[in-house]
This record gives structure tokens, C-alpha cells and sequence, in this order.
């Protein structure tokens, strides 16, 4: 495939100012008419020949204002309809196309999921129903007839506002939806099938009442309640916070067992992958509940940021993705505890983002060039790219970040975008030079930034030399410095934060902002040395050194008035730790005594119940891949392993009886309730039970087990399960058994049950893993099936997949070509589980290579695998 560039972007020579639709669903020849009203762009060329896009397509008709164009007047190819010389003004093309959504494995376009006709249409998948300028700065009307047999589909539904229904011979029937919001074709959706729903109210601030639906396969109905409560508390939210009203008559979700993606916003119907709608105190845990809430707040929020405002050209993803992303973690921090849902992005920002950076697949937070968009749904691009808005409100501050988004919500609404209309926003709010700051957008990779500090006990000053830098990554040899803020504080003997004073005593506020190589800050009144505490709140997305003592470290664990640094600070000294503790591992010397940190823990333990989510997070260590990511190259993930569980152990033999205890007092005293409050306690006595078993204690596991079979939740089940599955034994095989007969006809229960097993870190997960592929509940071609089955050894099982003998890399690799054929963009997205291959010691580098190789040498590769198989390869 060719690349496509940011800078090569020109507008559509034709534009489309209405579509009408007539889609006829039959499961193997949907016949789709398209009525497209075009005009040619003032500002394309004139005299342009008509190109359409188009993917697998067949087109059975077409005609220009009602007259059946000659053949020599177009060519229509699977990809591409071009008409020759089109009419220089508006005129109506009229397309007929026939698609076998039976046959679409791609679950692109329109598909079947369980027998439910539905679409998805971001980012390319409108050309897979018709041909069309399938791109996002092309915003028509749109309406949508269906028609279908009653019995097959009795419900049929599509953007906007019902307009009609009605009855057709041969038992058919059919609908129109009228959507009046201009959009781009990926916001288009419809949806047939058998479907039950539930149905709420909402009214607006401005008084429209609004009808919401879930819909759901029959029997789920009662498994919608948590999802409803959390879109109108969006709905809510977005009108108290933002500014942002409904602005149809109607807002439905519909939940589908097949999905590429977690949900998708088309306007008004939002298609959710069901894991992120269904459920109940039995079959979801807390962590489900959260990402419910989560995702049904982000899709909702996308009605303004990302369909209202959508964006110019795909270059712009993080335009809408980082800023929703930004928004639901907004809302989620506003409705459950703020510094806990800090910490939760931090970690994934770290885990999945700072590595992506780190390696091949590293790329800009707008890329300017791409060969396969599907392949930009990064981290980088919804992760970094909220952290990017973060820095811009820190920088300008909290008043004018408003200013300049309320301007952007009003100035582009209706307008397809780009990153410079958003940052001209703030720029014109703030009256600030936003150019350095675009750099954030421009650069990839994360900025290392050190900090060396001088205490002169005889002055009383203290100074921070700080020094930024930006490595090469992939495309970008030369980097330009960062404007970084970073947000800090001094902390005296007794903890307390002291004012900060600049040489001459003036007092300045807590964000000191680099925008060069090097820069000195010095502080006065300090006659004894304070305790740094930097980039509080992760105000910058950065990789931070510090010349701060464990000791340091450990007083700041306790101290911090920053919530994010205290739990930092204990990250960051078990961090040290077990980098240490590792390189003793493979050089067989002896291991660092862990003294401080276990003192630091016992502290954090002591005051564990007075906020639990917190101090669940504080008691979690760094993961494995933390660790080696932090040790950067030449990584050996069994070493890394080996000292992890020691240390776990060491805990385990120290705290003990505090970790009983406090299970003990966590224990629930009223029935399961989703609230923040209750899943916190439960969080913590989770990792208080998960840390007691790590020693591998009989009786300790007895308790573990004796808990799995008495939970009255899947929190609680889930859990202990966790920790059963860490140990061999029988009470492993036993609770593995017995889990699975319980919820045996639960697809989305039993991806758990394969996720835990996967995970396992013993040699023979391998096997199992191969096993559980071919037991007969197993659909290979389910995405949520294969994420959480191979995408889970993967991701979170370092020492299996990175097994010596390269079988982990030969086993993704296989199911990677295997699956290519059929659904490209899955097989695509587990392939980037490689993307740190270059940071592994040398004889794993070298078999992870030879995998990656066979899959590169495979004929008739896709484009998705292509791409990622030669940049992680380059
Ligand atoms: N737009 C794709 C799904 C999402 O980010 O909401
Ligand atoms: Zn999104």
C-alpha cells in the first residue's frame, strides 16, 4: 500500500451534501441504493473525474440524475468507481451494490454478530456497504431506510430520528431514520436483528426529552441497569461540566457479541462490544463496572467531541479520541475518587503508551504519515493524546484551558478540524504562543528528564538543575526541546510542604516550566535540606531521574500532600529495588536488602482503611513489564520474574499477620454494591490476600480457595481465582473446574477464565493455552475470545511468551497468519505484543526476530499485518 501523508491532504474534488440509503438486509445479498446528492467542491479541481472509494464491492446499478450512465462513462472495480466526466454542478448519482454480510469476518462494514445485522464504519468501513468519498471531512445528511424480513429482523434501526415504519408483502417490513446532524460516513450505523431492549428517559437542560434504549440479545435485559445509570449520569455531566446537550430525540446503544473495538459512537446509535454493557454482580467484577461506566461516558461524549467537531482527515484521530479520552477521565475522576483514577491512567499510560514509544511502533500523537489507518488506534494516539491536553491546562491553567475549549466547542461546531483549529483556541484564550507546545503533537517518544539537586545549608538554598532530551525514534533522528511542567513541591523535616520562594523571596507557584535543554531553579529559605517532591500529579508525560535517597523515597511514600507522588514515590523505590534485585538474579550475586521499602509498605499498610482504593494502588508492586521497561535493554523477563516473586515472598514473611488482619476487617458487611466506596475495600483486601499467598503457604491457599467457592461476587470469585491459578496444585484444577461449570454457557464470563489461564507463569501454559484454542466453546473468530486467550499470554505473561526456546513468539505468530486472512485488524493489533522485541537479551531478540521474519515472508499478507510486521521489523 501506498503511505498516505498529512502533508499531501487536499479537499475532495466532489463534495455530498445528502444521502439516501435503501439497505435490504438479507444475510447473503443485502442489496444497498444509494441517492447521493454531489457537488463539485469549489476548491477541488475542476473538471475532475469522480473517484469513490469502494472495498469488495459489486455494483449492480448506476445512473446520474435518473439516467443509467453508458459503460465507457466509469469504471467501478472492488476499490474504486470512477466517473469520467461528471456534470460540472450538483446532480444526484444514484448506486446500487449487492454485500454478503454473512461472509464478512473482516467485521468491517456491515457484518452479522450472532445472527444481528450491524456495521461498523471507523475508520474505513462505509466503502465496504457503498461506494463513496469515505473520509471524514465529507459531512452529508443522511437518511436510512431498512427493509427486512420481519421474522429475521424485527427490529431495524439507524441514525437520528425515527420517521417512519411500515409493513411490506412477504411477511417484510421496514423503517426510516432521518439523521438532520451533517456527519462523515464512519459515524454512519444500522443495525437488524432480534433484539430485546430497556428503555429510560432523559431531559435535557433545555427541556428535550430524549428516549434511551440499550439494546441487548433476549435474556440480557436485566443485565443493562449499571450501563443506563451511567449514560445519564454522562448525559448529566456533559451539560454540568462541559456544556454539551443531546441533540436528538433518541440515543441508543446496541451490544453485539463481534466487535473489533471496544464501542463505537455512530450518531445516536452507539454499537458497543457487550463486554462493556452487560452487567450484574455475578458476572462482572468491579474493574468491569468502572470500565462500563468509562466507555459508555466516552462514546457519549464523542457526540460533541468527535461527531459535532469531527475531524478533518485521520491524521487527526487524537483530535477527538485524546480529547474524549481526556473528558471520560474527567467524568470518572468526578464521579469516583480522583487521585485513584490518576494513578489507574498513569499505570496504563506507562504500560502501554511510554513502551510503544520506546520501541519500533513508536509514533507522533498526530502522525504525519501512515500506510494503514486502523493501525493508528494506539495509545499514543488516546492516551498520550489526553496526557497532551493535561500539559496544555497545566500550562495555561485551569480558567483559560476552559476559555479556550468552550471557544473551540462553539467556533468548529459543525466543522471538520484539525489539531492547529484546537490549539488556536487555547493560544487566542490563554494569549499564550502555543508553538513549542505543538512540539508535544509533532515529536514522538518520551522525554527523559533528570533532575540533580544542591542543598547550601550556609546560603539556605536549594536548586534543581534540571536537563531534558528526547532519543531518535523511528522517522525522527533530531529533536527539538519540550515545553515541560512540572509541578512541584518541597517538603520540610515534619512533611509539610514549605512556601516556595525564588533567590530574591518572591513565592511562586507550584509549576516550574522547562522550554530548554538545561535550566536552574533556585529556592531560598531552606537552612535544612527539603525533600524534593517533582512532577506532582504526572503533570508532565515524561520519564523522570531523581537524585532522591530511597530514604527520600520512603518519606515521601508517607508524607506527600500530592496523593499521585505518595504512591509514585513507593512505585518508584520498588522500582529501584527490583532493577537491582534483577541484575543480582542473572549475575548470581546477591540481592539488595529490602529493607526500606518493606518498612515503607508495613507503614502504608497501617493506614491502609483510611482510603482503600488508594492504598490498594500503593500496595500493588510495579509490574514485570514495568520493571524491564524501566531497565530498558538487554532485558531477561525470567530474571525479572525471579526477583519480583522473591520479593513478593519476603512480604508475604513480614507482613503476614498485618495482611490477615486486614482482610479480616475488609470483610463485607452488607450485600455487593458497584459503588466506588465498596470496590475500593474490596480492591484492597484483594491485594492484601494476593500478597499473604505469595509465599505459596498451604494453608494460606486453603484460605484463598475456601474464599473462591463462598464469594457472592465476581469481584471476590475473581480474585481469589487469580491467586489460585499463581500456585500448582490441585485447589488450581479444582477451582479452574468448577468456575467453568458454573458460567459454561457465558462466553464474556468464561474470557476471564482464559485470560487467568493464560497468564499462568509456568512452562506448561504454553500447552494449555494451545489446548483451550481447540476446546468446542472456543470461536477463533470472536475478537474477545482471541484477546483474552492469546492477547492475554501476549501481553501479560512475560516469561511465557518470552520463553527461551522462541516458542511463545512462534505460537503468536502462527495464530497471526492464521487469523490475517479473516480478520486483518485483530491479527494486526495482537502482532504489536512484539513491540518491544528490541529491549529482550540477545538470544530471545534473536527468536523473536525469526518469528517476526516468517510472518513478514508470508504471501498475501494484509496491509494492517503488513504494516506493523515491516515497522516493527525496520
Ligand atoms: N472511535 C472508535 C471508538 C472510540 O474511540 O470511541
Ligand atoms: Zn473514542
Amino acid at each position: 500500500a501506498q503511505p498516505v501523508r498529512l502533508s499531501e491532504y487536499r479537499v475532495a474534488n466532489h463534495s455530498v451534501t445528502t444521502v439516501a440509503l435503501d439497505v435490504a438486509l438479507d444475510p447473503t445479498a443485502t442489496r444497498v441504493n444509494a441517492r447521493i446528492d454531489v457537488v463539485p467542491h469549489p476548491q477541488g479541481v475542476a473538471g475532475a473525474p469522480l473517484v469513490f472509494d469502494g472495498d469488495d464491492l459489486v455494483l449492480v446499478s448506476l445512473s446520474v440524475d435518473g439516467v443509467a450512465l453508458p459503460p465507457e462513462g466509469f469504471e467501478a472495480t472492488p476499490e474504486r468507481l470512477t466517473i469520467f466526466n461528471p456534470p460540472a454542478r450538483a446532480f444526484a448519482l444514484e448506486i446500487e451494490t449487492r454485500i454478503n454480510p454473512e461472509a464478512n469476518t473482516q467485521l468491517m462494514g456491515l457484518y452479522r454478530s450472532s445472527g444481528t445485522f450491524c456495521t461498523q464504519c471507523e475508520a474505513e468501513g462505509f466503502r465496504r456497504i457503498t461506494y463513496f468519498p469515505d473520509r471524514p471531512d465529507v459531512l452529508a445528511v443522511y437518511t436510512t431506510r431498512i427493509e427486512a424480513d420481519r421474522a429475521l429482523a424485527p427490529v431495524l434501526l439507524g441514525n437520528g430520528n425515527l420517521v417512519e415504519t411500515g409493513d411490506l408483502e412477504d411477511n417484510r417490513h421496514f423503517a426510516v431514520w432521518h439523521d438532520p446532524h451533517p456527519k462523515p460516513s464512519y459515524l454512519f450505523a444500522l443495525v437488524g436483528g432480534d433484539l430485546a431492549h430497556v428503555e429510560d428517559h432523559f431531559t435535557t437542560r433545555s427541556g428535550r426529552e430524549v428516549v434511551l434504549r440499550i439494546y441487548v440479545e433476549h435474556g440480557k435485559e436485566g443485565r443493562c441497569a449499571y450501563a443506563m445509570d451511567a449514560l445519564k449520569r454522562s448525559m448529566r455531566w456533559d451539560e454540568e461540566v462541559f456544556g454539551c446537550e443531546y441533540d436528538l430525540d433518541i440515543f441508543m446503544i446496541v451490544a453485539v457479541g463481534d466487535f473489533n473495538m471496544g464501542a463505537m459512537e455512530n450518531k445516536g446509535l452507539n454499537i458497543f462490544n457487550d463486554k462493556y454493557v452487560l452487567a450484574l454482580p455475578d458476572t462482572a467484577t468491579d474493574q468491569d463496572f468502572a470500565q462500563i461506566e468509562a466507555i459508555i461516558a466516552h462514546e457519549y461524549f464523542h457526540n460533541w467531541t468527535g461527531n459535532r467537531i469531527t475531524c478533518r482527515d485521520w491524521f487527526q484521530l487524537c483530535l477527538k479520541e485524546g480529547l474524549t479520552v481526556f473528558r471520560d477521565q474527567e467524568f470518572t475522576s468526578d464521579m469516583r475518587s480522583r487521585a485513584v483514577k490518576r494513578i489507574a491512567d498513569v499505570r496504563l499510560l506507562k504500560s502501554a503508551q511510554f513502551s510503544e514509544d520506546a520501541g519500533p511502533l513508536a509514533h507522533p500523537v498526530r502522525p504525519e504519515i501512515y500506510k494503514e489507518i486502523n493501525n493508528f488506534y494506539t495509545p499514543t494516539v488516546y492516551e498520550k493524546g489526553a496526557e497532551v491536553i493535561r500539559v496544555l491546562k497545566v500550562l495555561i491553567g485551569a480558567e483559560a484551558f476552559k476559555t479556550g475549549l468552550d471557544l473551540y466547542l462553539k467556533r468548529h461546531d459543525g466543522d471538520a478540524a484539525t489539531v492547529e483549529d484546537f490549539i488556536a483556541c487555547f493560544a487566542e484564550a490563554s494569549g499564550r504562543d502555543l508553538t513549542q507546545f505543538f512540539l508535544w503533537y509533532r515529536q514522538s517518544g518520551t522525554p527523559d528528564v533528570s533532575v540533580e539537586t544542591h542543598h547550601d545549608a550556609v546560603e539556605g538554598t536549594f536548586t534543581l538543575d534540571i536537563r531534558q532530551s528526547l532519543r531518535p525514534t523511528p522517522g525522527q533522528s533530531m529533536k527539538e526541546p519540550m515545553v515541560i511542567p512540572l509541578a512541584i513541591g518541597l517538603l520540610g523535616e515534619d512533611g509539610v510542604d514549605r512556601p516556595l520562594l525564588t533567590d530574591d523571596g518572591q513565592q511562586v507557584a507550584g509549576v516550574v516550566a522547562l522550554n530548554a535543554e538545561r535550566h536552574r531553579f533556585t529556592f531560598s529559605g531552606h537552612p535544612t535540606r527539603p525533600v524534593l517532591s517533582i512532577n506532582r500529579g504526572f503533570s508532565a508525560p515524561i520519564r523522570l531521574k531523581t537524585d532522591l535517597r530511597r530514604e527520600d523515597l520512603a518519606f515521601l511514600a508517607r508524607h506527600d500532600s500530592d496523593a499521585y507522588n505518595r504512591w509514585q514515590a513507593m512505585q518508584t523505590l520498588a522500582t529501584q529495588y527490583l532493577t537491582d534485585a534483577s541484575e543480582a538474579v542473572r549475575s548470581g550475586g546477591a540481592s539488595p536488602a529490602p529493607d526500606i521499602l518493606l518498612e515503607a509498605m508495613r507503614a502504608a499498610l497501617a493506614g491502609s482503611e483510611q482510603d482503600p482504593a488508594f492504598a490498594a494502588q500503593v500496595l500493588t508492586l510495579p509490574s514485570e513489564a514495568d520493571i524491564a521497561r524501566e531497565i530498558g535493554t538487554n532485558v531477561d523477563p525470567s530474571a525479572i520474574f525471579a526477583a519480583r516473586r522473591a520479593l513478593r515472598t519476603a512480604l508475604a514473611q513480614s507482613l503476614g499477620d498485618s495482611l490477615s488482619g486486614l482482610i479480616e476487617r475488609l470483610a463485607p458487611t452488607s450485600s455487593y454494591s458497584p459503588d466506588a466506596i465498596s470496590a475500593g475495600r474490596r480492591a484492597l483486601a484483594n491485594v492484601a490476600l494476593d500478597l499473604l499467598a505469595a509465599a505459596g503457604d498451604a494453608e494460606r491457599l486453603a484460605a484463598v480457595a475456601r474464599r473462591f467457592h463462598a464469594a457472592d461476587n465476581m469481584t471476590d470469585r475473581l480474585a481469589a481465582l487469580a491467586v489460585l491459578v499463581q500456585h500448582q496444585g490441585s485447589d488450581r484444577e479444582d477451582a479452574l473446574a468448577t468456575f467453568e461449570e458454573r458460567f459454561r454457557t457465558d462466553p464474556l464470563i468464561l474470557d476471564k477464565w482464559l485470560a487467568l489461564q493464560a497468564g499462568i507463569p509456568e512452562a506448561g501454559t504454553l500447552d494449555r493455552v494451545r489446548a483451550l484454542m481447540s476446546r468446542p466453546g472456543f470461536h477463533a473468530t470472536n475478537p474477545n475470545r482471541l484477546r483474552s486467550l492469546v492477547g492475554s499470554f501476549a501481553s501479560l505473561n512475560p516469561t511465557q511468551f518470552n520463553r527461551i526456546d522462541g516458542q511463545g513468539y512462534d505460537f503468536l505468530a502462527e495464530v497471526v497468519i492464521g487469523l490475517d486472512t479473516r480478520n486483518p485488524q485483530v491479527a494486526a493489533r495482537l502482532l504489536g505484543a512484539f513491540k518491544s522485541w528490541r529491549a529482550l537479551e540477545p538470544a530471545r531478540r534473536a527468536k523473536a526476530e525469526a518469528a517476526l521474519k516468517r510472518v513478514s515472508e508470508t504471501d498475501g499478507l494484509s496491509p494492517d499485518v503488513r504494516d506493523i510486521v515491516d515497522r516493527s521489523l525496520a
